[in-house]
Order: structure tokens, then sequence, then C-alpha cells
């Protein structure tokens, strides 16, 4: 049985308290986690406390070469993470092998860069009596940050905020979901083997309320929590950091339009569709679950996503043809299908899916869903203005470009959309009209990870992503100094 550790100040820690880690291709037991007592946590920011004083003050060079040795770690022992990337989620090996761990070493890598290209602000202020005064900014560490990451892409979720915090010198405690600790377990690992010095990376398992996670987001000593997760637990922690006028950086839910203009390339835009509402079984917060076509090609497209659907494999995660695995847990399968349930009593139709996969072998024991699509939802249903985060999503049609902009716009979320046209201008009119942190044109999860990422509404406070991580995990100095005439 793996044992998943704290690691504080630069040791690894083990707890009274034990959870399971659960492999939910199979429910299987894979793991004891070692749940972090609040004296964990306290000891956890202290030592980030002291760790910053050294860390924070160290060349920008040291700090982005220390960045890159993690990478480069992340990368030697990329099979290692592969497996408890994929012992964690049940994932396919065709995902986490291409998407979760490669982003995990190219988080470090980047921010190590964009630490180091970064320009800083500087103006000249022009005086009366013909002196003037020069104005610059200096980025210092906040101090000790707070991590608060989800289960549905860990690693590359976890290591988007540990790496820019890392690089602006801070320290973090960090807390990786309950549902998957395994990753961050192996990162702990890689810091203690590159030298990342004792207390800079301070890694707390645990739960939410009451736990480790709580333990966190109400230490006084806690600098700024950066947070990704649902929205509802955006406003707990909101509410805990109110209490010492903390920074929060908060990724949450979304419900996320895609629109599918009859002049699209087809094709290729099938494709896509069935890649943004089945990734990751659903499991993405970019996944789009309202879909919305322009009815001269409605139905036809309708029958094309409806056999992509059916050519999505769902089974073993480590044979490389597998293309979809389990949800999550079992509790996150149920809540879905009380989304299927809700949707049925709705009026909705079912395209295709909303069952359970049988496969006559062991993973009969895990969480698995259908990809499911379903039909004939008004806008307002709950099923199509509530976050399911599975793998399923409304279609329905549209008439005009206004219509279509008015009720994609229409949710109290705003995190990503993709518009699907070959009509340039209308491609830049439409994107631009989105209320969302990210509209994407002629495809879906393409990232820079310079570009400004992040939601509003209900999907989170903040950008983060190349300068806008850097501003966020920094504290900035102006300094003014007055030149004589
Ligand atoms: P969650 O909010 O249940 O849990 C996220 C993390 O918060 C976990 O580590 C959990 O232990 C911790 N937590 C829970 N309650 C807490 C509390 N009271 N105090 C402190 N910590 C607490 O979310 P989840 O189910 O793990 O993840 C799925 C959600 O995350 C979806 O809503 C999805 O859209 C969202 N998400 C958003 C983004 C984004 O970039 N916007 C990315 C990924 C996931
Ligand atoms: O790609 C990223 O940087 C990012 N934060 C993705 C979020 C995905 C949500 O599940």
């Amino acid at each position: 049985m793996k044992q998943y550790k704290n690691y504080i100040n630069g040791q690894f820690v083990e707890s009274q308290q034990v959870f399971a880690g659960i492999n939910p291709a199979t429910g299987a037991r894979i793991a004891d986690v070692h749940e972090a007592t609040q004296t964990m946590v306290n000891e956890a920011v202290t030592a980030g406390q002291h760790a910053v004083k050294r860390w924070g003050t160290r060349s920008v060079t040291d700090r982005a070469d220390m960045l890159y040795r993690i990478a480069d770690e992340i990368d030697r022992r990329a099979d290692d993470f592969l497996e408890a990337e994929m012992l964690d989620t049940g994932k396919p090996i065709s995902l986490a092998s291409k998407l979760d761990i490669p982003r995990g070493a190219a988080n470090f890598r980047i921010f190590a860069d964009i630490l180091k290209t970064a320009p800083l602000e500087s103006f000249r202020t022009e005086l009366a009596d013909g002196a003037h005064a020069i104005n610059y900014a200096v980025r210092k560490p906040l101090g000790v940050v707070g991590i608060i990451s989800p289960w549905n892409l860990p690693l590359l979720l976890f290591t988007w905020k540990v790496a820019p915090a890392l690089a602006c010198g801070n320290a973090v405690v960090a807390k990786p979901s309950e549902e998957t600790p395994g990753t961050a377990s192996l990162l702990a690992e890689v810091m203690q083997s590159v030298g990342l010095p004792a207390g800079v990376f301070n890694l707390v398992h645990g739960f939410g309320p009451n736990s480790a996670g709580e333990f966190i987001t109400t230490h006084p000593d806690i600098n700024a929590i950066t947070f990704t997760g649902e929205s509802k637990t955006g406003t707990t922690i909101m509410k805990a950091a109110a209490e010492g006028v903390k920074p929060v950086s908060f990724e949450l839910g979304g419900k996320n339009a895609a629109i599918i203009f009859a002049d699209c390339d087809f094709e290729k835009t099938v494709d896509g569709i069935a890649r943004a509402a089945f990734l990751n079984s659903g499991q993405v917060c970019l996944c789009s679950e309202r879909i919305f076509v322009e009815r001269p090609i409605y139905d036809r497209f309708v029958q094309a996503l409806v056999q992509r659907a059916q050519h999505i494999k769902l089974g073993d995660p480590n044979d490389p043809l597998t293309t979809m695995g389990p949800v999550i847990s079992a509790g996150h399968r149920d809540k879905i299908f009380s989304y299927f349930d809700l949707a049925r009593k709705e009026g909705a139709e079912f395209l295709f899916g909303g069952a359970t996969p049988k496969f006559g072998n062991e993973l009969d024991k895990g969480f698995w869903v259908e990809p499911t699509l379903i039909a004939g939802l008004p806008d307002h249903a709950r099923s199509v203005t509530e976050e399911i985060f599975g793998p399923i999503a409304h279609i329905t049609p549209f008439d005009t470009e206004q219509e279509v902009i008015q009720r994609a716009n229409a949710t109290a979320y705003g995190l990503a959309a993709s518009i699907w046209t070959t009509h340039l201008s209308k491609a830049h009119r439409v994107a631009q009209s989105m209320n969302v942190g990210v509209a994407w044109v002629n495809t879906w999860f393409l990232r820079d990870l310079r570009t400004p990422f992040g939601g509003s509404g209900l999907s989170g406070i903040g950008r983060e992503g190349g300068i806008h991580s850097l501003n966020f995990y920094s504290e900035l100095t102006n300094v003014c100094i007055h030149v004589d005439a």
C-alpha cells in the first residue's frame, strides 16, 4: 500500500489519522493518506515563515534555476508521476501522458522563464519647476501562500500555482484534493531531491472543513490564498480570507458554452466539440456543457456528435486505446446520475448515454458514467444552468448571432466559451462579446501559459498566467525618487 505523507520543513511527516486513497477505475484502496492535524499545519506555516526570509531574498537567477531543476526532475520521474496520476484519477494513459504530466513540468519551466523576462514598470513624472521624479516598481514575495487545489487535473493545477508562488520567492503550504494526493506527494520528493531549502514547499494532506483546508485558510499567518475548486467552496474560503483582508485568487466552476455556426469547418468542429464535452470524462472546468448549434446544421451535427460519442472507448486506463476513464468517486458519480434524473424530470431527450457501462471485470466496481448527450430543455432548466462536471452536455439549436450571444451569456458563471466559424469578423465579434475569461475560436483548451486565465462571476476572482501570476504572488513596491532640476 502506498503511503502518502505530509512534507513539512523538509521532512516527511506521518499522522495517526489515515484515510484511504481510492482508484476510481476499480474502487480499490491504493494508498494510506496521512491527514495533517492542526498542529502540523501550524508547523508548516511557521516553517514557511522562516524559509521565506532566505528564499525570498535569493536572486531571480537562483530561483529560476531551482525551478528548472524541479521541472527536469519531474521529467526524469515522469513514469512515477504517470502511475500516481492514473491510480488516483483512473484517467487513461493516452490523456495523462500527453496532458497532465508534461504540464506539471512545463509549469515550472515557464514560470522560471517568465520570472527572468518579466518587465517591471517605470514612469518619469515631470514636475513644474523643471525637476522630475523617477518611479520604478520592485517585486517582493507575499510571504507564506496557502494553495488549495482540486482533483480533476491534480498535478497540472497544483503546479500551476506552486510554480509561480515559488518563482516569486514565497513559501507555500499546499493541499491537494483528498481524492488525489499522489502526484503532490511525489512532487514533495522532487523538492527534497533537488535541494529546495526546507520550509519553502510544505505539503499537507486532508479534507476541507475541520481539516487541513480550513486550517490553512483560517491561519492568521497565511499571507494569501490561491484556490481552485467549486464556487461554493470559494465562498467559504473568501469568508475566511476576509478575516485578515488576505489577497485571494479563485479559479472556480463553469457552465461553458460552445457556439457552432453553420459556416464552421464541420468535421473539425465535431471533433473539437466531442473533445470539449467529454475530455477527462467531462471533468475539466472548461468543458462545454452547453452546446448551441445554428439551425441549418443542427440535425446533421447532432448525428455526427452522437457517432463520435459512440467511438469513445471506456476501459482499462493502461490500455493505450482507452480514451475515457471513470469519474473521480462514487459520490461524484451519484451526483452526475442525480442530474440525469433531474434532466429526465425536466423533459430532456437522451440522445446518447445516460447509464453506467458494463465491463464484466474488476472495472465494474469503479465509478463509470457513459458519455451522455441530451437535448430539448429550455435554457433556464436546472440541468442546463448548474455545473454538473461530468461527461454530459446539452445541445440546442439557435437562429441568429444576437440570440446566441444573449443565450450563451445568460449564466451566473463566466469561465470559458468556444466559437466555431470560418467567418473572420463574426469570430472576433462573438468571441469579444462573451462574458468569460477565455474565449477560444475553432479550438478548445489550447493553452499558452503567458496569457491571462481565470473567470468572472461565479467562475472566480482574478487572473493567473504569465505576468498576472507574478502580480498575484508578489507585493509591488513603487519607489519614487525626486531628481532636482
Ligand atoms: P472542491 O471545492 O470540492 O475542492 C477543492 C479543494 O478545496 C479540495 O482540496 C478540498 O479539500 C478543498 N476544500 C473543500 N472545502 C474546503 C473548505 N471549507 N476550506 C478549505 N478547503 C476546502 O472542488 P473539487 O470537487 O475538488 O473540484 C471540482 C470543481 O473545481 C468544479 O467546480 C470545477 O469547475 C472547479 N475547477 C475550476 C477550475 C478553474 O480553473 N476555474 C479548474 C479546475 C476545477
Ligand atoms: O490550463 C490551465 O492552466 C488551467 N488552469 C486549466 C484549468 C482546467 C480546469 O479544469
